[in-house]
């Protein structure tokens, strides 16, 4: 299979190998306005699709955080909402289900993933202090760099190429690390910065081998080892399906043996969690937890809620559960799957092996002659938008930002367009009206022109830049 990798449900060669485990039971009416409101709605949005308005958006792609459809069992525990201002029931029961599930004693509620990388970074990292991770991502990156660390990219070359293929190209290459040692000093290193499915390199895994080594490194030198577990269930499932030891172990097994070679880890509940809102850190170490739990006080609320209610926490307690079934998850990974199929198969050029939570075209090879700093994933993402009312997002050179140090655009090797399927939420039909869109907007792609940039704010630039066409 062209993907590279591929899902079975069951024994039986030749029948269709996944389907979604549940009926739909409530939805949500969509609707396509028409091509010349699209190209006002885009022009509007500063050619931004962050800044259109989800009434014009047909199918929304723009990412798969808290995007997710939740299940009767979490709609029905909203209801149990427990909205004490301190010890709600729901914290417990949040609780418990990371302590079960991920293996984490001390648990931290956070707004969202973004708050516990606050406070994870500010805890951990000193004024000077590197900290070596598996490629950036956009809000870990801030946060580190904001608690005055100096992110170091040390995962293995091959994820920077779309096309180079391996099941685990979310690894980090440990000489990179055992160099950064040597040349700082592991007393200069914060900690390692582990990323379960690597966002910016296409959702790709990162092998239960490679966390093994790394814990064995970490403990020769005296480092510690925190998991971005944000998409850690479907890493999850790629170990399953493509590393040897693992095919009939549950992905909740697998899961539990990955962070327990972990110190702690931080989480946007927002995606694998299948809820709208809400995050966590969770650590091993009590002083540090204790710190934590002081932090969060300040910045996000009271140890107990950390800007959930208590019904938000309720959902996501019943949603880690359910995120953990084989069927779901396999599932949800089979969709993306699919769509990434019928595009290879179609010749479109797009991040090889498919991963777990999207599609990622490949935006220099759709457009090689708008140079990188015309932001052509920028164009890309505003091209399919016109064409079907689909929302997907830029990650390239908007999204890489500026170096802090000398203030130029970083040009990362990979110039992206991002469809992010939503969990729960489409339909196998959705994925095949996806697909000939992208493949309409990749045939037309020869006179279409680049951007420049309007308007740039100084943090996190892609949610709120403004373009113009040259
Ligand atoms: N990820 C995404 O669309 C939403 C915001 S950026 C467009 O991919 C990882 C791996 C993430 C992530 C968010 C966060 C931050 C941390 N780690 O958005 O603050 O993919 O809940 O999480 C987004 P929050």
């Amino acid at each position: 299979m062209s993907s590279q990798r591929y899902i079975t449900m069951g024994e039986q060669k030749g029948r269709r190998s996944w389907a979604e485990p549940w009926k739909i039971k409530m939805v949500e009416p969509i609707s396509m306005i028409s091509r010349s409101e699209r190209e006002k709605a885009i022009q509007e949005a500063g050619y931004n699709t962050f800044l259109l308005r989800s009434k014009d958006v047909y199918i929304d792609l723009l990412t798969d955080s808290g995007t997710s459809a939740m299940s009767d069992r979490q709609w029905a525990g909203m209801m149990l909402g427990d909205e004490a201002y301190a010890g709600s029931v729901n914290f417990y029961n949040l609780e418990k289900a990371i302590q079960e599930i991920y293996g984490y004693e001390y648990i931290v509620p956070t707004h969202q993933g973004r708050g516990a990388e606050h406070l994870i970074s500010h805890a951990e990292i000193r004024k000077g202090q590197y900290v070596p991770g598996n490629m950036y991502f956009t809000t870990t990156r801030l946060h580190q760099e904001l608690a005055g660390g100096i992110f170091v990219d040390v995962i293995i070359d091959e994820a920077h190429d779309p096309y180079h293929i391996d099941p685990f190209k979310g690894n980090i290459d440990l000489r990179k690390v055992e160099n950064l040692v040597k040349e700082k000093g592991a007393e200069n290193i914060a900690y390692i910065s582990l990323a379960g499915t690597v966002n910016m390199a296409g959702g790709q895994p990162v092998s239960m081998a490679n966390v093994k080594a790394l814990r064995k490194l970490c403990d020769q030198h005296g480092l510690k080892l925190y998991l971005d577990a944000t998409r850690m269930v479907e890493n999850s499932l790629f170990i399953q399906l493509s590393e040897s030891g693992y095919k009939k172990k549950k992905v909740a097994e697998i899961l539990k043996e990955f962070c327990d070679y972990t110190d702690g880890a931080w989480m946007s509940g927002k995606k694998d969690h299948l809820v709208n809102i809400g995050g966590w850190v969770a650590v091993r170490d009590k002083n540090l937890a204790d710190r934590l739990r002081n932090a969060v006080v300040v910045y996000e609320g009271l140890h107990t809620y950390g800007g959930m209610a208590g019904r938000d926490m309720e959902a996501m307690a019943i949603g880690i559960r359910e995120s953990v079934e084989d069927d779901h998850i396999k599932s949800r990974v089979g969709q993306v799957l699919y769509l990434g199929e019928l595009l290879v198969n179609w010749g479109i050029p797009i991040v090889r092996p498919v991963g777990g939570h999207a599609i990622f075209l490949d935006a220099r090879a759709f457009y090689p002659h708008i140079p990188q700093d015309q932001f052509p994933a920028q164009v890309l993402a505003s091209e399919l938008y016109m064409d079907s009312g689909i929302r997907s997002m830029e990650r390239g050179v908007v999204s890489a930002g500026r170096d802090p140090q000398t203030g130029d655009h970083r040009y990362p090797k990979l110039e992206l367009t991002r469809l992010a399927i939503p969990r729960r939420v489409y339909t196998e039909a959705h994925m095949d009206v996806i697909a000939e869109s992208v493949k309409m907007v990749y045939e037309d792609r020869k006179n279409i022109k680049g951007f420049k940039m309007v308007y740039e704010p100084e943090y996190l630039r892609f949610f709120q830049a403004r373009f113009e066409r040259l």
